[in-house]
């Protein structure tokens, strides 16, 4: 019997027969075509032989079969509901899985809070004219010592507990983790053959530190150097003072006090007021009863760096300054010890 030939009755009885017995999605399609399909489905050709009909048994014929057509319609978007519910039914009583529970929420990255202060601090410098450069971390003892004053028997040599790398050259060890971003000076200066120079350095450098409150043996300094004619001491201090104040804002105080870094005459250090104790706690294990943490060393470049670097030194002067990122992180966040940072503690990371 051709479809043309069944009777509508009969077709649709055949019809939902074979429905039930399509229990996925590919055997409903296939469903769907061989019945509903627009080319030669089976109730299309029934549809078509409406036209072969006696006149007066057309118009039922017609009837019926629009009948039939919209019946399996009906049935199949009840069977694909019926079978998507019985496919989360199974799914939710598995282990694996349970479609009941809510979505687990993305965890979303950002910056590590020295990152964040590091470019805040790049943001402040450049703001004032400073252009960015960069050097390495593994460094060469000629530049991290020697180009800044510190000859191997120099006593300041022992300010930084250096970490070397073990490569000899002619039996002596030559590398090591650059143990401030000073080196950077000479090495921005020998590339620059004519001042002006106002540059910043930023990175990290390495010390074999006992690590307490605020000292690690990873940090990150931003070297700062401006050498040009007329360069002094009071364009230092300008620029220092206006990055606290676009760091700090204008409440915090801020201290200069002498001091001594071989390739820095005179030489000084930057210190902001304990946000701990305020000054007032002899035992405050942050400023040690101080009342100033210290953030930065600083000075006017000593002429010999100027000649080294092929520049007249009494034609131009020059200031420089090495400012640790981590302690700035400290005191604008009020954290009370540096370990902090790089413990990896999600607890204390995600607080920024
Ligand atoms: C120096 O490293 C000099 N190169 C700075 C300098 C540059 C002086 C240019 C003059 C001219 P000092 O060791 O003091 O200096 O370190 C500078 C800053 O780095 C400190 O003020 C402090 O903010 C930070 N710093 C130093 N040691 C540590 C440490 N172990 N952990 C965290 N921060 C540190």
């Amino acid at each position: 019997m051709t479809a043309s030939a069944a009777s509508p009755d009969a077709l649709r009885e055949e019809a939902l027969a074979a429905l039930s017995e399509a229990t996925d999605e590919p055997a409903l399609e296939r469903w769907r075509a061989g019945w509903l399909g627009r080319q030669d489905g089976r109730v299309t050709l029934l549809l078509r032989a409406v036209r072969e009909q006696p006149p007066e048994q057309r118009a039922a014929f017609g009837q019926a079969a629009n009948a039939v057509k919209q019946t399996l319609e009906a049935a199949l978007a009840e069977r694909q509901e019926s079978l998507k519910q019985a496919a989360l039914k199974a799914l939710s009583t598995t282990a694996a899985l349970d479609v009941t529970l809510p979505g687990r929420p993305q965890a979303i990255g950002r910056l590590h809070p020295v990152t964040q202060t590091l470019r805040d601090c790049i943001k402040a410098f450049q703001e004032m004219g400073f252009r960015v450069a960069e050097g390495p971390e593994v460094e060469w003892s000629a530049y991290n010592f020697d180009a800044m004053r510190s000859p191997e028997d120099h006593p300041a040599r022992d300010m930084w507990d250096t970490i070397w790398v073990d490569t000899l050259l002619n039996g002596e060890r030559k590398m090591l983790l650059r143990t401030h971003t000073s080196p950077n000076q000479a090495r921005v200066m020998e590339r620059t053959p004519e001042p002006p120079v106002r540059v910043i350095v930023p990175g990290k450098c390495y010390r074999q530190e006992a690590t307490d409150a605020t000292h690690e043996w990873m940090l990150t300094q931003i070297e700062g150097l401006a050498v040009d004619e007329g360069v002094r001491m009071s364009d230092l201090k300008g620029v220092l003072y206006e990055f606290a104040r676009k760091m700090f804002g204008q409440d915090r105080k801020v201290i200069f006090h002498h001091s001594y870094f071989p390739f820095v005459e005179p030489g000084v250090e930057m210190a902001m007021d304990c946000f701990i104790c305020r000054g007032s706690g002899a035992e405050c294990r942050t400023c040690h009863g101080t009342g100033w943490i210290e953030i930065l060393g600083a000075g006017m470049v000593h002429p010999e760096i100027i000649e080294n670097a092929g520049y007249d030194s009494s034609k131009v002067t020059g200031f420089a300054f090495g400012l640790g990122v981590e302690r700035v992180a400290l005191l604008r966040w009020g954290i009370e010890d540096i370990r902090h940072f790089y413990a990896n503690d999600l607890r204390f990371l995600g607080q920024f």
